[in-house]
This record gives structure tokens, sequence and C-alpha cells, in this order.
């Protein structure tokens, strides 16, 4: 099959989300095409059937704010007419699922019919979507898609809600792909961060307030008021200057080390113990199943899809949002307990094979395929 996908190219979860998926389409023979405004950041090296198709907006002087959506609109009926697509899966509402649904219309009335898949990640939804600005755009383009999928019952539920929404709404889980795991720890890079075998603390996000890492640095400051720790930060976004005073401020900075955003998470999660994210919302956390599938216990918050990928008391623990006793109180149980930590890292490895790309793959190509056949279908009669 010849798929187009849109994205956003970002270490974002649902860039990545996108990168991988299309990735793992194109090892098992199909062609894909990404329509973005760069390379993914998880692309890595082109394959014979792996394109990439810039979407590049001209700086024009009259407008104020670049019109982003068209160019990328026309550029989606470019590549499907060029390339002779079968279809357009569009990841994250907006302005990918609208811009799509534009597209499909301009490729209707020139013959040409292409089915649109929507994938929503969260934030769309979650966030965006509560903007009055946004919601009937959004609202419009999830109605109007061939097939919508969401990442969890929760981000499915919310958009049902949220948006008054009639249609369904697959629920397809975010998957990792488990062979990128099967690497041994960086010793060199374990010591740098904890030259005495202190035990690492990590935390991944893009920074931004919904993450809450100013909780990260609460909870991380309670545990080394009772043993030795370090807590690894990676990302970057506009909360890394707070927490980085935070942190300061408690005395604790020789403890933290923010080491930016990273291509990608793996290595860090290698050398780590527990992963923290206490999160106001998580559609999913992508980031919380990379760390289960490096055998990293996560304690995080009970909040949105979270529980659907942790399980209480198995592969991490749960507290509600903003209780950041209690996550210290879970963090310092596993920690002090050599045998509970032992138990809980076999458990979130076990627990994030539920999460295979193995397993997820095929329910997108089965959309993909129904899809498809309904459009030839209806062709010829
Ligand atoms: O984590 C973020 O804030 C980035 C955002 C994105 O759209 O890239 O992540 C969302 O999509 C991920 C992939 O599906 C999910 O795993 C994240 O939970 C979700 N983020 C939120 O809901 C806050």
């Amino acid at each position: 099959m010849k798929i187009g996908f849109v994205c956003y190219p970002t270490f974002g979860g649902s860039g990545v989300v996108a990168t991988e998926l299309g990735k793992a389409l194109a090892e098992k023979g199909h062609e894909l095409h990404f329509i973005t405004y760069s390379a993914p950041a998880r692309m890595g090296s082109l394959k014979s059937n792996l394109f990439y198709h810039e979407v590049r907006v001209s700086d024009y002087p009259l407008f104020e704010y670049q019109p982003y959506e068209l160019v990328l609109t026309s550029k989606m009926v470019e590549i499907t007419v060029a390339h002779d697509l079968d279809l357009l899966h569009v990841h994250y509402a907006i302005p990918h699922a609208s811009a799509a649904i534009m597209a499909r219309d301009i490729l209707r009335a020139q013959g040409i019919d292409i089915p649109v898949v929507t994938t929503l990640h969260g934030t769309d939804i979650t966030l965006l979507g509560r903007e009055p600005a946004f919601e009937p755009v959004i609202s419009y383009a999830i109605n109007r898609s061939d097939a919508v999928t969401a990442v969890s019952e929760s981000l499915r539920s919310d958009t049902l809600e949220l948006f008054g929404v009639e249609r369904s709404i697959q629920v397809v889980n975010n998957f990792i792909c488990t062979r990128h795991f099967e690497k041994d720890a960086d010793e060199a890079f374990r010591k740098s961060i904890a030259p005495n075998g202190e035990p690492i603390i990590v935390h991944i996000s893009n920074f931004r307030p919904v993450k809450r890492v100013h909780d990260v640095l609460e909870i991380f400051i309670r545990i080394r008021k009772n043993i030795p720790a370090k807590l690894l930060l990676v990302g970057d976004g506009p909360e890394r200057s707070r927490v980085e005073q935070i942190a300061k401020n408690a005395g604790v900075s020789d403890d933290v080390i923010c080491i930016g955003k990273i291509k990608n998470p793996i290595e860090p999660l290698l050398i780590s113990d527990l992963f923290l994210l206490p999160s106001e919302t998580e559609s999913f956390g992508l980031a919380a199943l990379e760390a289960l599938a490096a055998g990293v216990p996560v304690i995080a918050s009970d909040s949105g899809g979270i529980p659907e990928v942790v399980e209480h008391g198995k592969s991490g623990y749960l507290a509600p949002v903003g209780d950041v006793e209690r996550m210290s109180e879970y963090a310092l149980f596993l920690l002090n307990n050599a045998e509970e930590m032992t138990r809980s890292k076999h458990m979130a490895k076990a627990r994030s094979l539920d999460f295979r790309i193995e397993n997820i793959l095929p329910l997108y190509e089965a959309i993909y395929q129904r899809l498809t056949f309904d459009v030839h279908n209806q062709s010829e009669q």
C-alpha cells in the first residue's frame, strides 16, 4: 500500500509514534511518504520505500502569519497524485486532520478518492481542543475523517465528551519496538552521572507545564533527604529554568543533571532505576512505556491514560496529581527494597511487551485495508 504520513517531526510523542509506525510499515513492504516541514527526528536513514517530502512555507511579506495549513494541504494533494497514494494517515488533529480533509475534497473534485485516517494523540484534544478557537475545526475534522483512532481509552472518552462526537473512535495504543531496547547499559555513562553508584531517577519530557516538572523536583528533594540519589532530567522546554532554580534553592543542584534534548531516550533509560512522570494529564504516556521497556519502573500520576499503561503496584506506582508526598514514599519504598525493586523491574519489562509493535501494527493495517477496500468497491459500483 502507498501511504502518506503527516506528523509533527519533533521529539514529541505523536511525532515519535508516527515515525516509528511509518518505518515499521515500510519494513513490511508498504511505501511510506512523510509529508512534513522537516525530516522526522527519529526517521534515521531513508530506505528505498521510505520518502520525505518537505512542506516549505515561503515568507511572503503580506502575511503576518504564514499559512502552513494551506501549503500542507497543497503538498498532500501534490504527493497523492504524483505517487498515486492509497491513503493519508495524519497524526494530531491540528492542523493535520483539517488539512487532510481539505486535500481529500480537492482530490475528489479531480476524480481521486483517498481515505483519511486521523490519529488523536492527546494535547490536540485535552489542551488545544478546549480552546474555542479550535473546537469547531477539530470537531469537523474528526467527524469527516474516514477513520479515527485514539491512543488510549481515556483519550477516546475525552474526545467523545469534549466534542460531542457521535462517530466511532477506535483505540489503538501506542507501542514500542522491543529490539531497540535490547542493548546493554553504557556503564561509563552511568558512572559519569552517579560516580558512587547512587540510584538514578530519570524524567524525560518537553518541560511544558502539563508535565509538572516542579513535582519531579519536589519528589526528588524528598528522596534525597533520605538516601543519596541522582536526578537525570532529559529534554527541554519552558519550565527548565524554573526547575533548575528549585534545585538550586533546595541545595540539590549537584545531584540534578539536566542533559537537554536528545534524539533517543534509550541510553538514559538503560542506566536509570526509576522514572518519574507526575503529569497533570497524559493521554497515554509514551515516555512511561519506553521506561517500562527499558526495565525501569514508573512512579506517575494516576491521570488520563497512564493507568492503562502502568499497573499500580506492579510495573510502578500511581498517585493523585500533585501528591508528591505519596509519590516520594513509593519511590523510597522501591529504592530501599532491593527485592521489590527487582520484582518491579521485571514487571515493567513484562508489561511493555503488551505494547510491542507486532501487536499494534496489524490494527492499523486492518483499518487501512478496510478503507481502501471500501474505496475500490465504491468506484466499481
Ligand atoms: O507529551 C507531550 O506533551 C507531547 C505530545 C505530542 O503530541 O507529541 O504527547 C501526546 O502524545 C503522545 C503520543 O501519543 C502521548 O503518549 C502523550 O501522553 C501525549 N501527551 C499528553 O497527553 C500531555
